[in-house]
């Protein structure tokens, strides 16, 4: 049968109406159903080696559209809706985005299993089934303010399977619940993201905003993705989570390899997995307490078998970011596991009895999560050149002299098909017609282009499909934010978690610099559109004030009739993979301002890169890749490097201060945050202790690269003016944007790591 048959019969069957007789909403749980059918007919890709990709977040994004563009429907689909006067733009809205990630680190999960499925590999994903994800960012009076963010309904993308497992915590048992989510590959392959649940959970506990009762784990344990771990209860929560995800994971593996005939011994020889940070760290242990309390082998024997099959990312090189739990929430949380940590670091300590820097547990009787999975795992990768060559040479550096072998790089990517084939339509259309469609399957195939750089016609398209985005752009904004952005502006964009390495704050700096410039009298030549989305993570106070602190600018430069003409700032509301979709494409310049050495990877670089927006950024994470592809003439690197930034923290010789001091361009920056015009908008609070932060702390160097920032991005403004020129950079990113497709990154991790 054909989907225009499917689709018919199936609206007559869900709400005894043809298709044009339908609402949206309707449409919605139709197509939801025709495609879940259309899945089920896909046979799920298996074989005697497996891997497991373990993690705490997937930010999956919607669905809907993805899985008809992989099951190679898309094009139908839209073409029967529009003969019935629908379009597939407004059916999506009545998706419910999952939010299970916090950015970067779930996006890339996503992009993995997306991948894998492509590339036919056989694996899934394990996860937990968050039911209010992240939160549902809202601002009130110039304020980030968190609310639930629900999307679990009969019309979402999971499936009740009929696992389940006694999850035995110190002081609880727990039963779960397995649900799936099919995750289809571009045009052939079907992998499944299990996500663990409780059988008890209580949505009923969240009140108001996302405030809960955190002891409660029986009702609470799957509420919320990190829950805020300010307090002692939240970091317990964060263990039970932790936990949870890896006994079932660990258990189901097992089943599967029981089912599947193999011998326990063997387990390395049949299964990878893969820890996706420290946050399923717990998988090692729990797996060696398995084995031996219930298979049977001995300690010497389940440790052997375990070190052979997992496998750890590195995600970060902030200290503060690196697992470390003390002993004392794990004897509580999971006291059976506590023996088992104790005799893995036992066997490093007096293996390296002067070298406390890489034992397992502290003086202070923490559990360093990392130093588990470095010396119980196969293998250990960074996410970027520049990234691991760091944690090989400087933060791992004692690890690394240990076990050379061990460690490797696997530079990130982004699937192509959501981040060009799904959001960026009238590309892939362009490119279909300029280069032919191979480069969907072959990444590389987009260097095609570069014989056409000089081509007036091919330049132009580019210039009009670009035009075409900001307009989209233009019209999201304006309905959810009530904002009207220029089309003949440059949309400079910088979205990711707010976080002060990342430098929002850089970035609302050189806001302030442009509009006392306008004020000035000095115009710019095109107005600027500056636009950001970013989550701060609710106990980070200082996150929170940097948002604040763009708030405040958008209401003082938005509605001053002398600037507003030349300059905008937009704070998106609840930046997700949704809004990314439509941001990315319509996106001129890229901003990836990070301090240098800071940024593991960075991935929104990659797909702006991919959509046509030209880089400013520091020599940091992936942006050093991209240099290198592109070279000189086709990005903007400024600021610091970072063996000079590595050097300024181990003399801790920067003094923020003495450059404020120095620089009168620095200053009226600076000073602008708590002039009486930004304390007339906003809170005296938020801006006096941003102010002081930066003056008296700034531990991330902001101050370092300011001046250097404003140039760049004065030069690459004026470089926007030369108008043939800008569309060379935007084809010549384009096209060398093959490396960084996540096809490329999985194969290089099977190739190195898995070996399926
Ligand atoms: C976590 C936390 C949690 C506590 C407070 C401070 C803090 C700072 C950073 C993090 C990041 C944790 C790991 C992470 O998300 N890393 C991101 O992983 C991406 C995918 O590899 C990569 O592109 C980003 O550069 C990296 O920041």
């Amino acid at each position: 049968m054909d989907i225009r048959t499917d689709f018919d019969k199936l609206a007559r069957k869900l709400y005894g109406r043809p298709i044009h007789q339908c609402t949206s909403h309707e449409l919605y749980h139709v197509l939801l159903q025709l495609t879940k059918d259309q899945l089920s007919e896909r046979k799920e890709t298996d074989g005697d080696r497996k891997v497991y990709y373990i993690s705490a977040e997937f930010l999956i994004g919607k669905l809907l559209s993805n899985n008809l563009i992989n099951l190679g429907i898309y094009d139908e689909v839209e073409e029967i809706l529009k003969e019935s006067g629908k379009s597939l733009t407004e059916i999506e809205d009545e998706e419910m985005e999952p939010s299970l990630g916090n950015g970067g680190l779930g996006r890339l999960a996503a992009c993995f299993m997306d991948s894998i499925a492509t590339l036919g590999l056989p694996g899934s994903g394990i996860g937990l089934n968050y039911h209010f994800g992240l939160f549902k960012q809202v601002f009130k009076d110039h304020l980030q303010t968190a609310e639930k963010d629900g999307w679990i309904n009969d019309r979402c993308w999971l499936n009740k399977t009929d696992v389940s497992y006694d999850i035995k915590f110190g002081d609880v048992t727990v039963k779960s619940r397995m649900y799936d989510i099919d995750v289809a590959g571009y045009e052939k392959g079907l992998n499944k993201l299990h996500l663990f649940d409780v059988e008890s959970l209580d949505e009923s506990l969240v009140k108001s905003g996302i405030d809960f009762d955190k002891t409660d784990v029986l009702k609470n344990l799957t509420l919320f993705l990190y829950p805020d771990d300010s307090d002692e209860a939240g970091n317990l929560l964060r263990i039970y989570q932790q936990y949870f995800m890896v006994s079932n994971g660990a258990r189901l593996i097992i089943d599967e390899m029981k089912e599947k005939g193999f011998d326990l011994y063997d387990l390395h020889k049949h299964v990878a997995i893969q820890i996706n940070d420290t946050h399923p760290t717990m998988v090692i242990p729990e797996l060696i307490r398995i084995l031996t309390q219930e298979e049977e082998f001995t300690m010497d024997d389940a440790i052997a078998v375990v070190s052979k099959t997992c496998a750890y990312t590195n995600h970060t090189i902030l200290a503060e970011a690196l697992e470390k739990w003390p002993l004392a929430y794990l004897e509580k949380v999971v006291p059976v596991l506590v023996p088992i940590i104790k005799e893995l670091a036992n066997r490093i300590k007096k293996q390296h009895k002067d070298q406390s820097k890489v034992w397992i547990i502290d003086d202070e009787k923490r559990v360093h999560m990392a130093h588990i999975d470095i010396h119980y795992g196969y293998s250990v990768n960074g996410v970027a050149a520049i990234h691991t060559d760091i944690l090989k040479n400087t933060e791992l550096n004692v690890f690394y002299k240990l076990y050379p072998d061990k460690f490797n790089n696997k530079t990130n990517g982004v699937t192509f098909r959501r981040w060009l084939l799904k959001c960026n339509r009238p590309l892939a259309a362009f490119l279909d017609k300029t280069i032919g469609t191979d480069y969907r399957k072959d990444a590389d195939k987009l260097k095609d282009l570069l014989s056409r750089k000089d081509d007036a016609a091919v330049l132009r398209e580019l210039k009009e499909i670009k035009k075409t985005n900001k307009e989209e752009l233009k019209r999201f904004v304006k309905a959810r934010e009530g904002i009207d952005l220029d089309t003949d502006s440059i949309f400079d964009i910088q979205v990711k978690r707010l976080h002060e390495y990342k430098r929002q704050q850089m970035n609302a700096l050189y806001i302030i610099h442009k509009y006392l410039e306008i004020k000035g009298g000095k115009i710019p030549k095109r107005p600027i559109s500056c636009i950001f989305g970013a989550k701060a993570a609710p106990a980070y106070v200082i996150a929170k004030d940097i948002i604040h602190l763009i708030l405040v600018l958008q209401e003082i430069i938005n509605n001053d009739p002398d600037v507003n003409k030349y300059l905008k700032v937009v704070m998106v509301t609840n930046y997700n993979v949704t809004y990314a979709e439509k941001l990315i494409p319509a996106c001129d310049i890229s901003e990836q301002i990070s301090l240098a050495s800071k940024e593991a990877s960075g991935t929104s670089n990659m797909k702006f890169m991919l959509n046509g927006a030209v880089t400013l950024g520091t020599d940091d994470g992936a942006n050093v890749e991209i240099h290198d592809l592109v070279g000189d003439d086709n990005i903007y690197i400024f600021g610091a490097d970072s063996d000079t930034v590595i050097k300024h923290y181990e003399k801790a010789d920067y003094v923020s201060k003495d450059i404020y001091d120095e620089s009168e361009v620095v200053k009226e920056a600076v000073d602008f945050i708590i002039s009486p015009q930004c304390l007339k908008v906003g809170n005296k609070e938020n801006l006096e202790r941003l102010y002081k932060e930066l003056l008296n702390k700034d531990w991330f160097m902001t101050l370092l690269d300011l001046e250097d920032y404003i140039k760049a991005k004065d030069r690459i403004f004026a470089d926007y003016e030369d108008r043939d020129k800008w569309q060379r950079m935007m084809l010549v990113n384009i096209a060398n944007a093959g490396f960084f497709s996540s096809d490329r990154t999985i194969t290089e991790y099977n190739r190195d790591i898995w070996k399926l």
